[in-house]
């Protein structure tokens, strides 16, 4: 993401920073990360040994998903060292470093607002109440880069039937940790502290939706959003709030961070919408992490299943 106040982080942060800075060395390296992670990863399918040492706990009983894309998985080492996460640094390399000693248990999160009964449940009481299912997925930052990742996790929804939230819910708000001993991003003045985003209630309620704690069939690393994160396929990237400490049920539209930084750039929905440009770069193209050439965008991220709760709406300004 670009930061407009102040602090310097220029636009060249679009293009990820070793395709710039050597093209050759990138290429080199890519094709190695891309051929040894689909190594690896079919080996795991086969039940082989796993070739990588991987940094969390296995789930057990993951299912497949129906919504799992077949495309290639970007290399975990990508998806694990080129992350955005403004709380621990506003580099993109700096998050894997800088979150490392996270303390992710004990963790509670808050249940909130327009709620029948309002709670404080353990991340662990939430991760047992639905089988957890593999969901590999599209994801497309709004700085023009990609990745596909075989995320682990169950539809928000599951957690929402739960909670039982009252007629006057029409939004959800996800709000992350305020801590500054552990996050050092949140002492600086680039975004306004915690973190919030939001979704429209049949938004959320979309099957979708992705509650998520794992991935590559492991916790997720602490740079990905640890213990408890939202995976929205179909919108830019800034909408999947990590490290989640409330979920709040709300009347009205929740504010969200970006649109609070820049509301002419980042709107409530953020759909990924190659016909909308951001104000200062096209949204036609996308980078996937680890390949060479752009490859076009789709319309909500190639999940069409979700237009129509969008139908009747001017997607040009409600971007
Ligand atoms: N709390 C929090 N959540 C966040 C962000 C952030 O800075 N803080 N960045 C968002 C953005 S812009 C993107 S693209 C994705 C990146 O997720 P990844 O690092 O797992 O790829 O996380 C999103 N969720
Ligand atoms: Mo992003």
């Amino acid at each position: 993401m670009l930061i407009r106040k102040s602090e310097g982080i220029c636009s060249s942060e679009i293009t990820p920073k070793s395709l710039y800075l050597n093209r050759r060395k990138f290429l080199a390296r890519a094709a190695l990360a891309g051929a040894a992670a689909a190594t690896a990863w079919r080996m795991r399918e086969l039940g082989s040994p796993v070739t990588r040492v991987l940094a969390g706990n296995k789930i057990n009983g993951i299912q497949k998903s129906p919504f799992s894309t077949t495309e290639t998985i970007t290399p975990y080492q990508d998806v694990t060292h080129y992350n955005n996460y403004y709380e621990f640094s506003t580099d993109k390399e700096g998050p894997a470093e800088l979150a490392k000693n996270f303390r992710t248990r004990p963790w509670k999160v808050k249940i909130e607002g327009a709620v029948e009964k309002k709670l404080e449940l353990d991340v662990d009481e939430i991760i047992k109440m639905a089988p957890p299912e593999e969901r590999i997925y599209r994801h497309r930052c709004v700085e023009g880069w990609s990745i596909v990742v075989p995320w682990i996790g169950f539809s928000l929804s599951e957690l929402i039937k739960k909670v039982n939230p009252t007629s006057k819910a029409k939004f959800v708000e996800f709000t992350t940790l305020y801590d500054l001993n552990q996050m050092p991003g949140e002492r600086r003045d680039v975004l306004e502290w915690p973190y919030v985003e939001g979704l429209r209630m049949d938004e959320a309620m979309h099957p979708l939706a992705l509650l998520c704690f794992g991935m590559y069939g492991e916790d997720l690393p602490n740079q990905d959003g640890a213990p408890l994160r939202m995976v929205l396929p179909w919108k830019y990237g800034f909408k999947s709030a990590k490290a989640i400490v409330r979920i709040r049920f709300t009347e009205k539209q929740p504010m969200n961070t970006w649109n609070i930084s820049a509301p002419q750039e980042y709107g409530f929905y953020a759909n990924v919408n190659p016909h909308v440009d951001h104000p200062r770069w096209s949204q036609a193209k996308e980078r996937r992490l680890g390949e060479f050439f752009k490859r076009p965008t789709l319309m909500f991220n190639g999940y069409d299943q979700v237009a129509s709760l969008y139908n009747g709406m001017d997607l040009r300004k409600n971007f």
